[in-house]
């Protein structure tokens, strides 16, 4: 007797990459009807004298000389300069109304935008505006708020710097620094939490330092999908016998087996290699409970090693010369037990001891994290343990060693470089004085959960978005959407239609943009612009397809129109001179930044420069001047979870979406085909709710109310994760979170740590899955 599986659901075998990442590139092209141009524009991708791949911020090898084959790099690139359009005619086609029922797939999938267009809530159809109409219009209402903090500016992280630097220099000089951004979603905790320890924000690492490491730890973040050119990295470091430890509570293939499409071997004879040396799935929320049960076991090996005479394990030079608080973090640890460790983290004392041997093997170890570490109520907590795990063996600022946040958008970590953020510091105040000659508001603005909780409330009044798709990223959608209908203005700056742009405000403009891959022509010809990947590697990228259309204009040419027509010549500021040349944009930020010193003669060298880290020279930026041991009161993940029976959902990305922008309905390691509406769980936690694989059920967040935050009929699949934890997909997830429910510290949302309750969906009959 076999049992069948849901429909759509199977068990794949294969390792990561390979060939079948091959055919779901040729797949792409065909259906992005660009076959011939988009295998020539692949090419350019990451070249000195090409692009930069929006898909993701890994850092490009040095010697970029041939094409590093990335299959997700390649969807990110073909979506973008697919041949379908969205011209006047499919406006006039479709009503607002009526491109609400379509999905997010089929809205992006509608093509790239190519004219400016304004919501006429008469007929119901956006309809061709002008350009200069259009930035009246927004100056108009801008203008008449009677505070400028009513009005919210986001920034999706895919903007470059001179786009992001041109709009904190047009949000400041309106008058706010309510600046909410993806990064507020994504690695704020390392931003916030990682100063605090380490005095910079950024990871310490090189692409270089992958080579000289002797052991790396992963931490929730899955590059097989996210990061696929990150697999090189972990492929040759598992070959050449480095451990690769893995913290997941999803078995994810690529971090298993990984067979490199760069590796004729491995391609010709179908063989692959295996990538963790230990794989640990770990519960959900359990991290900070795993990363003290390392160092209690680390701890334990130091004693041992001085009992019988030895060093100890802990680097005592590195400790006493560059660091403080170690004897805070040592009592906490000493006070937490194993059983709290082993209960919390859902690891057995034996692995956690296992881990905490090869760490102390290791000369040089750099651990790499993502967002099953940041995106917890936790979060900033989680990062800093992570550094003080690598500072008991000095494990910062030296070759091979180092912390290494896995960042989200490709320019997610240069947006903030260049001024996108809420809390002004005062090198960035005084270098805008200095450059433009006016004091900016010093005071701190809205963050991504403030701006929403704003607009919600209906106390912000006006949303401009530079790309992104906010209110579908946010938790709550039912509260995130009814706000965005409260609004007097939202404009979004975008390549393409998505679910933001359908919720309409009194005045509502989709405005076109150029991408990455476009040829962006201005006064003084055509432009480069710059981007900053996760090692802090500054380096410039040209696009160089033909627009798709006469209309479209690039990020800054926008900014700088909306900027002018808002603010006339308030503070003198020459919009038009710096849009007619990037290099005029490139000098003002050198102006504001020092550490972009000679920035137009750096950038123009193949691969670009690196940013000062000063972390990476152990030059230590905290108010101690010294690295610094920070503790993290208790074992448990969140409060909020506190006495509630609850299951704790996470939520992920599958292998065919980019955050809200979903390519297709495959999710093809983990064995989903033609669907997303599914909920991975574990098989006892199934049959302790009468349930089973395929059955239909009811999932409902526990932090909001019970209507509101209910999704029905999906279906449940049996899936290897720790008992207790659930898996879902981003966006569709989103609805049965809590707006309110966010890390204190950073502000981050809790997207991996929700409380939840699963019942069998109401009206469904008991019958689940067949069995023949
Ligand atoms: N193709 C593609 N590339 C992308 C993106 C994309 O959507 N598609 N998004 C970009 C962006 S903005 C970002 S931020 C990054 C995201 O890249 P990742 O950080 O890889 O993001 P997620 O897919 O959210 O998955 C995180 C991983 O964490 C695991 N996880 C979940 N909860 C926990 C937990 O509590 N503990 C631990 N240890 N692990 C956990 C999940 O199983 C999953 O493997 O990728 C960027 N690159
Ligand atoms: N439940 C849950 N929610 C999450 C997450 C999660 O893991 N779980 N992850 C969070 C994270 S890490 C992030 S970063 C956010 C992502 O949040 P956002 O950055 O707001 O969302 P994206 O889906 O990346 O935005 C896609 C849109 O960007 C526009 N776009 C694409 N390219 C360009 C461009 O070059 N220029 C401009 N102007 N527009 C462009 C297109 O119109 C496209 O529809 O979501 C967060 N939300
Ligand atoms: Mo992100």
């Amino acid at each position: 007797m076999t049992k069948r599986r849901p429909d759509g659901i199977e068990q794949y075998d294969h390792p990561a990459g390979g060939w079948d990442a091959l055919k779901a590139v040729a797949k792409t092209l065909a259906h992005q009807q660009i076959v011939a141009q988009g295998s020539r524009t692949l090419l350019k991708a990451n070249q000195p004298e090409g692009f930069d791949c929006p898909g993701c911020a890994w850092q490009d090898p040095k010697h970029t000389s041939s094409f590093e084959f990335c299959e997700n790099g390649a969807k990110a690139i073909t979506w973008e300069s697919t041949a379908k359009r969205t011209d006047a005619d499919f406006f006039r086609q479709h009503t607002v109304s009526e491109l609400w029922e379509w999905s997010d797939h089929q809205l992006e999938d509608a093509g790239r935008l190519t004219l400016p267009l304004r919501y006429n809530d008469k007929t119901e159809h956006y309809e061709p505006i002008a350009w200069d109409e259009a930035f009246a219009l927004v100056a108009a209402e801008l203008n008449k708020l009677d505070d400028p903090d009513r009005a919210e500016f986001y920034t999706s992280g895919r903007a470059s710097n001179e786009a992001a630097f041109l709009y904190q220099l047009f949000v400041r000089a309106y008058g706010t620094n309510n600046f909410p951004d993806c990064s507020n979603m994504c690695h704020e905790a390392t931003s916030v939490g990682l100063p605090k320890s380490i005095g910079v924000g950024k990871g310490t690492v090189t692409l270089e330092d992958f080579d000289h490491a002797d052991a790396i730890f992963s931490f929730g973040h899955n590059p097989g999908t996210n990061h696929p050119r990150m697999m090189s990295t972990l492929h040759e470091a598992a070959r050449r016998g480095v451990p690769i430890i893995v913290f997941n509570p999803l078995k994810e293939r690529a971090l298993e087996r990984f067979a490199a499409p760069q590796d004729p071997v491995e391609m010709v004879t179908l063989s692959s290699t295996r990538i963790a040396s230990a794989y640990h799935q770990v519960r959900v929320g359990g991290d900070l409970a795993a990363l003290k049960g390392i160092m209690k076991a680390v701890f334990a090996l130091d004693a041992a090693s001085l009992d019988r005479g030895e060093p100890g394990v802990l680097d005592r030079a590195f400790i006493s010369e560059h660091t403080t608080g170690i004897d805070a973090l040592l009592a906490d640890i000493e006070a937490t037990t194993w059983d709290e460790i082993v209960s919390a983290s859902g690891l057995s004392q034996a692995a956690i001891e296992s881990i905490a041997e090869v760490y102390a093997r290791a000369k040089n170890v750099i651990v790499c994290y993502g967002m099953g570490v940041t995106q917890h109520a936790r979060g900033t907590s989680n990062v800093q343990q992570i550094a003080n795990l690598l500072m008991l063996r000095g494990n910062i600022g030296r070759q091979g060693a180092g912390i290494a946040p896995i960042r989200g958008h490709s320019n997610v970590q240069g947006d903030r470089t260049v001024g996108i953020t809420e809390i002004p510091g005062k090198a960035l105040l005084e270098g805008m004085k200095r450059a433009f000659g006016f004091q900016p508001r010093v005071d701190k603005g809205h963050n991504a959960v403030e701006a929403m909780e704003a607009i919600i409330a209906g106390e912000s009044k006006a949303l401009i978005c530079l790309g992104g798709n906010l209110p579908v990223a946010m938790s709550d959608h039912t509260a995130t959407f009814a706000g965005m209908r409260k609004l007097d203005l939202a404009v979004h700056i975008a390549t393409k239609l998505n679910r933001s742009h359908l919720l309409v405000a009194r005045t509502s403009l989709i405005l076109p943009c150029l991408g990455r891959t476009d040829l962006d022509t201005q006064a003084s010809g055509p432009q480069a612009v710059t981007v900053e990947d996760s090692m802090s590697m500054v380096h410039a990228s040209r696009g160089f397809l033909k627009p798709p259309g006469d209309m479209v204009r690039s990020e800054p040419a926008i900014i700088a129109g909306i900027a002018k027509a808002t603010l006339g010549d308030r503070h003198g500021i020459d919009w038009d001179g710096l849009v007619g040349d990037y290099d005029r944009v490139r000098d003002k930020i050198e102006a504001v930044f020092p550490e972009f010193f000679d920035f137009n003669v750096r950038v123009r060298k193949p691969g670009g420069f690196r940013l000062d880290v000063a972390a990476s020279f152990r030059r230590w930026n905290t108010v101690s001047g010294k690295a610094t041991f920070l503790v993290a009161p208790g074992i448990r993940e969140d409060p909020a979870l506190a006495g509630k029976q609850a299951l704790v959902l996470t939520t992920i990305r599958s292998h065919d979406q980019y955050n809200t922008t979903v390519y297709g309905l495959d999710d093809r390691y983990r064995g989903v085909f033609g669907r997303r509406d599914v909920v991975f769980m574990n098989r006892e936690d199934l049959a302790n709710r009468g349930l089973a694989d395929g059955d239909q059920i009811d999932i409902r967040g526990l932090l909001g109310d019970e209507e509101s935050h209910s999704i029905s009929g999906l279906t449940a699949v049996a899936y290897d994760i720790p008992s207790g934890s659930i898996a879902g997909y981003y966006p569709e997830m989103n609805p049965v979170m809590s707006l309110s429910h966010f890390d204190p510290q950073s502000g981050t949302p809790s997207y991996k740590g929700v409380p939840v309750t699963v019942t069998r969906a109401a009206g469904v009959p008991i019958s689940g899955s067949v069995v023949q």
